[in-house]
């Protein structure tokens, strides 16, 4: 909206016929059910797509960080192709929901066409098995070892692949725990270890765990033990993973074992002694992944499957997310600023400020409308009630105003014109709402029409989206451009400065 004063503002509420419509504080914090309650197997909203990497069938990978705590929610076990049909149908669905909404959007060929590799996915025949673990661990031996000796004697086919070392790069943000795409794209892992566990590779099992990815824990270069301790160091692994893995499924090897010195007595009473490198011991993890694959081959496909049927429907959400945010910030925008205008012009008690203007029962039916989430505006007028008072309770409101005011009191704007405080506040608070329902509304399934409108997950996201927003210079900046659409004419609008 390109007007600038605070009449012409006014008018402009008036004129798009949106009263400020205001829910009472104190309204009871009901909850309703919406018109229809959408059942879904699985619910994505806490897990992060963190993009993708295509494989071989180009399927989209993805992987949990976000929500450490988090767990996926699984069907219940065994996995039915049933169930894995339906969660390519819905992924299918969010494409189909992107479509509706941005038609012409260039990712739409792309996922649907991985919504055909998907389908033909479930009658795959050859398993992939991927090789993962820290550095140096044994990753290539062993996979080089085992390909060698299963090559020739098993019917069922195998792909092997090897992932580039783990916990060797540091992101960001400093965790080191971190597992691959292609682990998770794969159907069964082996993670070698080289010993007891450490903390990241006890982080790295449980997320695989996490994501139903069937692994197999190999206790590699055994051979550096002495006889006698490497059945304590097995059933140490065996203990600390318990939870995780059967016992079964963690296994001693050594798959280059280290040179031993022959010792051999010749007929003449002399010894001859030279170094030899001993077979790989890998029997026991042969026999293992035999009696895997000929037990549960064909979950261990599905639940690929699933896998990548889940990251399928997380990359059309996002993007849905996306198209959406982009329609529902210049609505925040908008009502953000008609707000600034109604409170600087009838400048009301601070702590009324929400009660009276900030949260607009309107906003709240347009911004669900975008997300598809329909309320009537009795309903909306509860949230927007409900909405004020959860920013009260939290003290929201009186910190936003006092930094506010203290901002506009210390920084040259010596004559605090009329409302001034008060428009500012209502536009940010506004803004909060407006982002904490976007998220809200983000974190709902989008195939559900509806469900439990929960107010405490609201408030969540109301601090969250408060304590992004708090910053200093980006408050700062928001006074400013806020003053300078309240007195456009104010020559102190050097704030922060
Ligand atoms: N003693 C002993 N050494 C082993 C065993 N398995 C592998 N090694 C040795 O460990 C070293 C690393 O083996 P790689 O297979 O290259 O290990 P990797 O995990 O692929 O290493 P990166 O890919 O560099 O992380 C090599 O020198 C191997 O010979 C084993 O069972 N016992
Ligand atoms: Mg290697």
């Amino acid at each position: 909206m390109e007007v600038d004063s605070k009449v012409a503002e006014t008018e402009m509420a008036v004129k798009l016929g949106r009263p400020i419509l205001v829910g009472g504080i104190g309204l009871s914090f009901s909850l309703w059910v919406l018109e229809s309650l959408h059942q879904e197997v699985v619910q994505l909203g806490e897990y992060t797509l963190l993009g993708a990497l295509a494989l071989g069938s180009g399927f989209w990978l993805w992987k949990q960080r976000a929500a450490k705590n988090a767990t996926l929610r699984l069907p219940e076990k065994p996995l039915e192709r049933e169930t894995v049909v339906q969660a390519i149908s819905f992924a299918s669905a969010a494409i189909t929901q992107l479509e509706a909404e941005a038609q012409n959007h260039p990712a739409i060929a792309t996922l649907r066409q991985r919504v055909a590799s998907s389908t033909a996915e479930l009658e795959r025949q050859e398993i992939r098995l991927v090789v993962t673990g820290g550095k140096n661990v044994g990753k290539t031996t062993l996979m080089r070892v085992l390909s060698d000796s299963w090559g020739t004697q098993e019917q069922q086919k195998l792909s092997w692949s090897e992932t580039p070392a783990l916990f060797t790069a540091t992101d960001a943000d400093g965790t080191q725990t971190d597992i691959s795409d292609e682990a998770i794209a794969s159907d069964l892992v082996l993670f070698i270890t080289t010993g007891d566990l450490t903390e990241s590779e006890f982080q790295a099992l449980k997320q695989l765990a996490a994501l139903n990815q069937r692994t197999i824990l190999v206790f590699n270069k055994q051979d550096q033990y002495l006889p006698e301790e490497r059945p304590l160091v097995l059933q140490q692994l065996q203990k600390r993973i318990l939870e995780i893995l059967q016992p079964e499924d963690v296994v001693g090897i050594a798959a280059a074992p280290g040179m031993v010195k022959v010792r051999q007595h010749q007929g003449d009473g002399s010894v001859q002694e030279w170094m030899a490198q001993p077979a790989p011991e890998i029997t026991q993890l042969k026999q293992q992944l035999s009696q895997i694959l000929v037990q549960s081959k064909q979950q261990l496909v599905w639940a690929s499957t699933f896998r990548a049927a889940l990251a399928l429907k997380a990359e059309a959400v996002k993007l849905l997310n996306e198209v959406r945010r982009d329609r529902a910030l210049p609505i925040i925008e908008q009502f953000q600023w008609i707000v600034a205008a109604t409170a600087f012009a009838n400048p009301v008690p601070a702590l009324d400020l929400l009660a009276t203007a900030a949260i607009n029962a309107q906003l709240v039916m347009d911004l669900g409308a975008i997300y598809q989430q329909k309320f009537s505006l009795q309903q909306a007028q509860t949230v927007a009630g409900t909405m004020g008072s959860l920013m009260l309770k939290l003290g929201l409101v009186e910190l936003s105003t006092q930094t506010i005011s203290g901002m506009l009191k210390s920084n040259a704007i010596t004559f605090v014109a009329g409302g001034i405080v008060q428009g500012v506040s209502g536009a940010y608070l506004t803004r909060l709402a407006g982002l904490s329902l976007i998220e809200y509304f983000q974190a709902q399934d989008v195939a559900a029409a509806g469900g439990l409108l929960n107010f405490d997950k609201l408030g969540e996201k109301l601090q969250q989206v408060f304590q992004q927003n708090q910053r200093v210079a980006f408050l700062q900046s928001f006074v400013k451009q806020a003053v300078g659409r309240l007195i456009p004419e104010s020559p102190q609008l050097i704030i922060g400065s």
